[in-house]
């Protein structure tokens, strides 16, 4: 959060200078005008920062979708995932690498036994479909926390196990989303552990973003500072092979 703060102060303090220097020309009326132009600006900028911040709605239990769909991949053959999903993922880990002062390789009850946060939540595709269930897991924070971030991270990559039809399929988002309270690594679906077309045994929630910043199949996320070297370069599967955009805010 100390990220928001800092560019709050520094937009209260543009802010303020701007007010300082307008307030002569203000009585004139295009000086008015650029007075108003300046005020619509700052309230922009001071609505996408609270925008950025809020929490997605959340609905009750009664409002779960009988089935999640599956989409993209749902059943992946590569890298041993077979072996893993018959072993109950039993050896899988989740690593925490790059900008972090103490890289992690969990087990799945060790995330098990990270506080966790439940949130019933719907999930929107860009390929026009919907859903709504309830995810469980612990919140990105925790393991950032844990692994110590350091200030250098600009955006968390989310690693997969799968390889979608051009490749491995991975995802990023910026602090702001990482740190925001609803993201977290779900390990259970509706009371369940997660089905394997939904991404088990691990997937992120980013509750503020479209379908395809969820990645399924986690097998670590890694603080990096810039995009530039990964994947190629668009931040995303979507982002490099279909022209979606990598910011998925709704
Ligand atoms: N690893 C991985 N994550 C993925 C995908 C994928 O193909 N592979 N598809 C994405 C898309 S486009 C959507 S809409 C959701 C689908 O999640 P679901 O299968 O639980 O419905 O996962 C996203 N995350
Ligand atoms: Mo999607």
């Amino acid at each position: 959060m100390s990220l928001l703060i800092e560019r709050r102060t520094v937009l209260l303090g543009s802010g303020a200078m701007m007010l300082g220097a307008c307030s002569k020309v203000h009585e004139s009326a295009p000086g008015q005008r650029l007075f108003d132009a300046v005020d619509d600006w700052h309230q922009g900028l001071q609505r996408s920062l609270t925008a950025r911040n809020a929490l997605a709605p959340e609905f009750s239990p009664e409002d779960i979708s009988p089935t999640f769909r599956g989409n993209g991949s749902t059943d992946p053959q590569n890298d041993g995932y077979p072996e893993h999903a018959a072993n109950n993922f039993a050896d899988w880990r989740f690593t925490v690498s790059g900008l972090v002062q103490r890289p992690l390789s969990l087990s799945l009850d060790q995330i098990m036994r990270l506080p966790q946060r439940t949130q019933i939540t719907r999930h929107d595709c860009v390929e026009g479909w919907s859903a709504i269930g309830q995810w469980t897991g612990p919140q990105l924070s925790t393991f950032l926390d844990l692994a110590g971030l350091r200030d250098t991270a600009k955006y968390i990559v989310f690693r997969c196990a799968d390889d979608y039809t051009r490749g491995r399929y991975y995802e990023s988002i910026d602090m702001i989303d990482a740190l925001h309270p609803q993201t977290i690594i779900a390990h259970r679906l509706n009371g369940e552990p997660l089905p394997i077309k939904n991404g088990a045994p691990l997937r992120a929630r980013v509750e503020r973003q479209l379908g395809y910043k969820h990645a399924k199949y986690l097998t670590g996320i890694e603080a990096v500072a810039s995009l530039d070297s990964i994947g190629l370069g668009k931040g995303g599967y979507w982002e490099d092979y279909g022209g979606y955009q990598w910011y998925a805010g709704m």
